[in-house]
């Protein structure tokens, strides 16, 4: 709540006051952003059985069984980061006895189509990722999906065209059906409509049909909403609700049962699901434009009712957000990205919905997405936006490392995912710029 007591955590040190979250939100750039020192953070994986015996015996016999690099006399295992460039690593299948790039381009392929969104899973059941994008038609073409097939060698094929009727805005996945195969739901900026072409097999996405949600959608997820063992769709609209459509559970992917949630939002920009609260439950969460709190949870009673929203305000402006379970366990914390160049963590670690740590990642309203880019266990944070990606590293307990910059050169993200690209093991980013060519960038320290 404004007034509230506030902890804002960044490059290490913590902030608190008790100014009012968007006037301490405000103040970032002007304490932080410009002034801080540059910290040298340790190596996140480091074997150091040569260097201290017996501490932290039990990460070392784990650790001692992979390669190592040794470098400048120390000896490090694979995926251990420079401690002071963290966008390199040890990677002794390239070098042993210096830093390998953490990314590198891989490839690219064309987009053909102006790019709104994408999903990278294995959707064609393979056991090799594939990418898929949407396109939302400004170009006056054919809207539709984009299949790239993954191949056993780490590239794509050639694009399998799927159309749609209508312009896509935000893409997801999930098996809606009872044949298992992974769907695709699309939100429709052009009609009050999601969409969602169900998976044919080979690539080819069809069997459209639309499903009415009394506005624009601009943001869809998935999740079984109401614990029947199908998946549901969640969406946010334009003008601020936010709703979501349930799996009429006879097997057909059919969405129904429309129940609108009230976010008390100007504008809606982002939703997601998660089990936000820990008690087996997925709720919904969402962003929008609000003059007092942009962060709005639904927590699920069961049987598809939510509770009235909860609002946080420790965010003053937030945009995009993910959820994870940051500091492992079964909650799901929430990351997100704000317009102040930062991302800022709520976390269950962090003292509740209304505390959030927030790191200078230098990004304004990026894209935020989760996983475990580095392979230490530990979830990690990556904000990307222009011509900029930014690492926040955890340290598994919702407190994260300054943020590692990677600058994958001249594209200009309109979205990016995250998967395992090339079936090495380690997380990749696929990189889609809205035109052009979109490229993949290879994770170097499997
Ligand atoms: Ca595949
Ligand atoms: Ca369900
Ligand atoms: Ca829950
Ligand atoms: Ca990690």
């Amino acid at each position: 709540m404004l007034g509230d007591s506030f902890v804002v955590s960044i490059r290490g040190r913590a902030y608190l006051g008790r100014l009012s979250p968007r006037a301490a939100i405000l103040a970032l750039p002007i304490v932080c952003f410009v002034g801080c020192s540059k910290q040298v953070n340790p190596p996140l994986i480091q074997d150091d059985a040569g260097i201290d015996a017996g501490i932290d015996a039990g990460v070392d016999a784990g650790l001692d069984a992979g390669p190592t690099c040794v470098i400048a006399g120390q000896v490090y295992v694979s995926r251990a980061l420079n401690p002071s460039d963290q966008s390199k690593c040890c990677n002794p299948a390239t070098n042993s006895t210096g830093w390998t790039a953490l990314f590198s381009e891989g490839g690219s392929f064309p987009l053909g189509l102006s790019a709104s969104d994408a999903v990278a899973r294995d959707l064609d059941g393979d056991g090799i990722v594939d990418v898929a994008i949407c396109n939302n038609d400004y170009n006056g073409a054919t809207p539709g999906v984009r299949f790239y097939q993954g191949l056993p060698d780490g590239s794509f094929a050639d694009a399998v065209v799927s159309p749609s009727t209508h312009k896509c805005a935000q893409m997801t996945s999930g098996a809606l059906t009872a044949d298992g195969g992974i769907d695709l739901i699309l939100a429709y900026n052009d009609v009050s409509e999601v969409g969602v072409l169900f998976n044919q097999g080979a690539g080819s996405f069809g069997g459209e049909l639309d499903f009415d949600t009394n506005g624009t959608v601009g943001s869809v997820a998935v999740g079984d909403l109401n614990g029947d063992g199908w998946l549901d769709v969640a969406f946010g609209q334009f003008n601020g609700g936010v709703g979501v459509l349930f799996n009429q559970a006879a097997g057909d992917g059919k969405l129904g049962g429309l129940l609108s949630l009230s976010a008390s939002f100007s504008q809606g920009l982002l939703v997601r699901v998660g089990d936000f609260n820990g008690d087996g439950l997925l709720d919904v969460g969402a962003t929008g434009v609000s003059s007092t709190a942009g962060l709005a949870l639904f927590l699920a009673d069961g049987g598809g009712t939510f509770q009235a929203a909860t609002f946080s305000s420790a965010i003053a402006s937030p945009y995009q957000l993910a959820s994870g379970p940051l500091a492992g366990g079964a909650t799901d914390d929430l990351a997100l990205s704000a317009g102040d160049a930062g991302v800022y963590v709520i976390g269950q670690n962090l003292g509740g919905l209304d505390t959030a740590s927030g790191y200078a990642t230098g990004i304004v309203d990026g894209q935020v997405l989760i996983a475990d880019v580095d392979g230490d266990g530990n979830l990690d944070i990556v904000e990307g936006a222009g011509s900029s990606l930014a690492i926040l590293f955890g340290k598994g307990d919702d407190t994260f490392w300054p943020a590692v910059q990677i600058s994958p050169g001249n594209t200009n993200i309109q979205v990016f995912e995250l998967a395992d690209l090339n079936g090495d093991g380690a997380i990749d980013i696929a990189l889609i710029p809205a035109t052009g060519s979109w490229t993949a960038l290879i994770n170097g320290c499997p």
